[in-house]
């Protein structure tokens, strides 16, 4: 009656536990797990779950998260609450307005609220279960809106990530594949998940994001940065760092991503990737810088899936609720193949639409052209692509 039919050929799973929802980092934090309720919401709504294996996914075990991150740092973050962290480490009482300090990482970006070690179990957990599901051959495309929190270090929490979600899927997707590509078009530098697989060619990761040194977080990824510089080390040109400014829109993000993307996976081989998804990448984005609309974003994952390669898709950062959503739920759309048959009017009955009444209840609503102009010259872009291509043919064996 929806018009969703389950894809012919292959499976795709969605994999989330709803505790993830309960969470919250407080009152003016810009990560909002509500933008989880919504994109839950829309995909419900148009009946997208009819064409996926839904999964509630189990929290991660101990184990499971410390597989990445240092045994210390998982016993913080499991006993940590607002109530005893004062009194474990009371320097934290005396840190400056808009600080992070140097206890794993705690402060204003990722402060320690109350079941904040569920929270992180719950999302790090589906992220590991959509892995397996790729690994047993039972989903071709497996999904995990509540993951991509791509700045967690081994010992640290950095930029509202506590668990590196994508490192343990990674690990896992190893267990059974030779070589994992990561695609990250956050609006921020995929850092977390680059230093974990810096000087290994088993993982090549790539990432899209404003690069402002000093400026824009975390400050890092630049153009030539590309793996470690010594020659015997196996990471050498493994990573590739697409570094943009300001305002970039659909049409030029669209020309870089498959200039990029395509040459990377023909020549890098990956026998499953990851993508992260994160939607601060859109115009209209409260910590955002980018142009991109709806369809634009999207793209980008139309275009990974079109290689036919088993593939992990998580979500990241986005911190205009209602938009995160939007582009999510299309972007569920594209993976079942039903993005040409949805009704870009959100669905007349469904909960919450009225968080959608500012843009007249559509999917696609107008996010190009605000606030700022695009300063990413034709020239930048081109001296991006051939630096890639030039870097992968370094790494042709
Ligand atoms: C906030 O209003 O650039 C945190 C963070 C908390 C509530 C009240 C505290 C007021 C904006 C951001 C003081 C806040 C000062 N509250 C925050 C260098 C900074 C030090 C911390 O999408 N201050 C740090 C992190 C980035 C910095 C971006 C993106 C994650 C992802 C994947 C992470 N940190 C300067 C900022 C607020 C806050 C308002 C904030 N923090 C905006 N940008 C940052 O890539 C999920
Ligand atoms: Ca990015
Ligand atoms: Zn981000």
């Amino acid at each position: 009656a929806n018009g969703i039919t389950r894809p012919k050929g292959y499976r795709v799973s969605w994999h989330y536990n709803p505790s993830v929802e309960n969470h919250h980092f407080g009152q003016t934090h810009p990560m909002k797990p509500w933008r989880l309720t919504l994109t839950k919401s829309l995909v419900l709504s148009y009946g997208m779950h009819t064409a996926m294996d839904c999964y509630v996914s189990r929290p991660a075990t101990r184990e499971e998260i410390a597989a990445f991150h240092k045994d210390e740092y998982v016993d913080f973050l499991s006993v940590a609450t607002p109530q005893n962290i004062y009194e474990m480490y009371p320097e934290l009482a005396t840190g400056p307005q808009g600080f992070s300090s140097h206890i794993f990482g705690v402060g204003d970006d990722c402060p320690i609220f109350d079941g904040l070690y569920a929270f992180c179990s719950n999302y790090a957990g589906a992220s590991i279960d959509a892995a397996r599901k790729l690994c047993n051959k039972q989903s071709d495309i497996a999904i995990n809106w509540s993951g991509g929190l791509h700045h967690a270090k081994k010992a640290e929490a950095s930029g509202f990530c506590y668990v590196n979600d994508i490192v343990l899927a990674v690990l896992q997707l190893l267990r059974h594949h030779p070589r994992v590509l990561y695609v990250d078009i956050d609006v921020h530098h995929g850092d977390g998940v680059e230093q974990a697989f810096w000087s290994t060619d088993r993982v090549m990761c790539v990432s899209f994001h404003k690069y402002d040194k000093e400026v824009f977080f975390p400050g890092t990824g630049p153009l030539e940065s590309t793996g470690p510089i010594h020659p015997d080390n196996p990471g050498k040109n493994y990573t590739i760092n697409v570094p943009l400014s300001d305002g970039i829109d659909d049409e030029t993000y669209d020309y870089l991503f498959r200039s990029v993307v395509e040459p990377t996976i023909k020549t890098y081989h990956p026998t499953a990737i990851v993508l992260q998804c994160g939607a601060d990448s859109l115009g209209h984005d409260r910590l955002g810088c980018f142009n991109l609309n709806i369809r634009g974003h999207g793209n980008c994952v139309s275009f990974v899936k079109s290689f036919q390669i088993p593939l992990l898709v998580v979500g990241g950062g986005g911190y205009t609720p209602r938009n995160v959503a939007r582009a999510w739920a299309h972007e569920t759309s594209i993976c079942i193949g039903a993005d040409r048959t949805l009704n870009p009017q959100l669905p007349e009955y469904m909960p919450h639409r009225e968080a959608f009444r500012k843009e007249g209840f559509t999917l696609f609503p107008n996010l190009g052209g605000w606030r700022r102009e695009n300063t990413n010259s034709k020239q930048d872009v081109e001296k991006i692509i051939r630096h890639v291509r030039d870097q992968l043919a370094e790494i042709r064996t």
